[in-house]
């Protein structure tokens, strides 16, 4: 029997970042399992068959498939300082699902085109920018964060996905006039919270946080 939630990861996947994220913001205890995604261990596939991470496995058995689940799970109960309740707002979201949806397949069309038959990868890169990047540019420039002048659930969920596509040509997105993202993208990478977050992990092996 598991004395502490066990999440499956793997450290440069962005649904897995914003689970450890969240987890580390809510002070919730866990053990990390970093998985070889080829090689995926039997016992993750048999609490999750569908084979994605990140997967969290509580003591009672109850298992958690879904990032935002993980996330939202992680702040049930311990959201004394509100990360949850300023994301759970009808703007956030709603970034957050053109995050999931549109934005994400753009990025893997502009950083996998290879994958892809008959692709410019200049288009999807434009086409992630005006579909996720203009909208949350504007809420920035107002705000510092999405959760207004405190962050939120929502910054966690986001900003992985941005330095993923940031991380394609950073050149060419460090001299965009997105200033406010920019900005943001930046604190969240040389923040505390996210150098714990990228700890490397041996793979196979459990550690706790
Ligand atoms: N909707 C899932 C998506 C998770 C996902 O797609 N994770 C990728 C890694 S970034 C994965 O595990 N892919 C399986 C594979 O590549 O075999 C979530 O939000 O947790």
């Amino acid at each position: 029997m598991l004395k502490r939630p066990l999440l499956y990861t793997y450290r440069r996947c962005p649904y897995a970042m914003r689970a450890r994220m969240a987890l580390l913001q809510a002070s919730v205890g866990f053990a990390a399992y970093e998985i070889v995604l080829r090689e995926k261990p039997l016992e993750m596939l048999k609490a999750s068959p569908k084979g994605t991470v990140p997967v969290l496995v509580l003591p009672d058995g109850l298992v958690i498939e879904e990032s935002l689940d993980i996330m939202r799970w992680a702040f049930q109960g311990r959201d004394q300082e509100g990360w949850w309740q300023r994301a759970d707002t009808q703007s956030n979201l709603a970034l957050i699902a053109l995050n999931d949806g549109p934005f994400k397949q753009q990025l893997d069309l502009y950083k996998y085109p290879e994958r892809f038959e008959k692709t410019d990868p200049a288009i999807h890169r434009d086409q992630a920018v005006s579909c996720l990047l203009h909208p949350l540019e504007q809420r920035l420039a107002m705000e510092p964060y999405l959760g207004g002048n405190e962050p939120c659930a929502a910054d966690l969920a986001i900003f992985p996905f941005v330095r993923q596509f940031r991380a394609v040509d950073p050149g060419w997105f460090d001299a965009q006039p997105l200033h406010a993202i920019q900005q943001w993208l930046q604190g969240w990478l040389q923040g505390e919270q996210f150098n714990a977050c990228m700890k490397k992990l041996p793979s196979g092996l459990s550690l706790e946080f």
